[in-house]
């Protein structure tokens, strides 16, 4: 009877739960991106969030102009665009109405469904800054939502700032308008090189994102961290205090004599994995994420035979504990008992516990991180290829011996 002590519909049933309680506390963060046709609103946006605004993304009925951009249902990102729209060519109250729309009918609805913030873009080598651009500054200020502007393809190299970009700045300055952030933001999205051979990187885009995810509502900040992609400085930390939370529940249950239950580290497990996941923004939709940790965890095909690799690694790991205390006979006992893994997975020791939740967990991150890096093998859906990084991660941790991890963790 392979399958009595370790039930894997209900641990698929307990990952797919723990997802969904994840993406729920983290929210959603919606962000409109508005300024006229061309002006570098879609090429901000994949600076800042990866994302691809030309492409099919759902949801693009709401108005004529507006278009919602969502990647999928659970998508932590929604982007509010509007593509070819002239602004500054007198369309304004139509796209204000349809804004005002959007906004009062999203005002009943739960935060994560509303408009957090709006970038109103700017780019001083096609435009200038018009009354009617201001006007829809005013507008947008007006209907509540905090909007800051940013300046466009703004050439910078090291202090040195291309003047035309300073006096348009100044120029919007100086109309008073009720902006966020306290300033205007100038950026360059892309790295230009020039006829001449120099270089002008891409700047800007941190303070940009920054400034934004300090104003909006705290409720949906870390759904704005997860779906951007600059760094991943916030989601390490983030996801380390979810480790960390993790490991905790595992020393929690120390008092236990013969230590934690399989099905309640499985669960911690999957918690923790998920809440990384979600942290990370990863661009898969839930369902394939669940079949990706679901195959992480239990080792592909070997999971439905009755002990996948997260068993046999439990019953490896309380081997070697046993083996480390009883000595060598112990050891040959342990070993023998080994191979009805089952017998073992009943229960894992804390000292087996912690340090694999740990290594589990940071190798989650890698997978996370990597996924995020490499959208195109997502879309491809190699799930080989990240079980192979998730495991030769974890090797590494476990084989690993210095006692960081504890350390560590006790440290802070
Ligand atoms: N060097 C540089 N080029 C940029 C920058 N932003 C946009 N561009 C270029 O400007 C062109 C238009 O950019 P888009 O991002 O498509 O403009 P858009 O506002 O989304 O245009 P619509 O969707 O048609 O309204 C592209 O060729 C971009 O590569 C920038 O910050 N620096
Ligand atoms: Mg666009």
């Amino acid at each position: 009877m392979p399958n009595e002590l370790f039930d894997f519909d209900e641990f698929s049933r307990q990952v797919a739960e723990a997802f969904d309680t994840a993406l729920e506390t983290i929210g959603k963060f919606n962000l409109a991106v508005f300024g006229d046709s061309g002006v570098g609103k879609s090429t901000l946006v994949n600076a800042v969030f990866g994302i691809e605004l030309a492409g099919t993304g759902i949801g693009n009925h709401q108005t004529t102009n507006v278009r919602l951009y969502r990647k999928n249902e659970d998508d932590l990102l929604g982007i509010y665009d509007t593509p070819g729209f002239e602004i500054g060519q007198g369309d304004l109250s139509m796209l204000i109405s349809e804004v005002k729309g959007i906004v009062e009918r999203s005002r009943q609805g739960p935060l994560a469904a509303r408009i957090h913030a709006v970038w109103f873009v700017v780019n001083h080598h096609s435009t200038r800054f018009l009354d009617s651009h201001a006007d829809a500054v005013r507008a947008l200020h007006d209907l509540g939502l905090p909007v800051f502007i940013v300046l466009t393809r703004v050439s910078k190299l090291g202090d040195r700032i291309d003047p035309a970009a300073l006096t348009l700045m100044q120029h919007i300055t100086e109309r008073g308008l009720p902006i966020a952030g306290r300033k205007i933001f100038l950026v360059n999205s892309v790295e230009t090189v020039e006829l001449s051979g120099t270089i002008y990187p891409v700047h800007g885009l941190q303070e940009l994102l920054d400034a934004t995810v300090e104003t909006i509502p705290e409720a949906v900040r870390t759904a704005a961290i997860a779906a951007q992609r600059l760094d991943f400085s916030r989601q390490r930390v983030l996801s380390e205090r979810a480790i960390k939370v993790a490991v905790g529940a595992a020393f929690g249950t120390q008092l236990m004599p013969i230590g934690v239950d399989m099905a309640g580290f499985t669960l911690a497990l999957a918690g923790m994995m998920a809440t990384i996941s979600v942290l990370y923004g990863v661009p898969v939709d839930k369902a394939a994420l669940i079949n990706l940790s679901w195959k992480v965890f239990l080792g592909g095909n070997a999971a439905k035979q009755g002990a996948g690799w997260l068993a046999e690694e439990v019953a490896k790991r309380s081997a070697e504990k046993a083996a480390k205390k009883a000595g060598q006979a112990a050891a040959k006992q342990g070993a023998k008992l080994i191979p009805g893994v089952n017998l073992v997975v009943a229960a894992v020791s804390t000292a087996v516990a912690a340090p694999m939740m740990w290594a589990v967990g940071r190798s989650w991150m890698e997978v996370c991180e990597y996924m995020r890096t490499h959208p195109e093998e997502v879309v491809n859906e190699r799930e080989s290829s990240y079980i192979e990084l998730f495991l030769k991660c974890y090797r590494e941790r476990m084989t690993d011996r210095r006692p960081t991890w504890l350390s560590r963790f006790k440290r802070d």
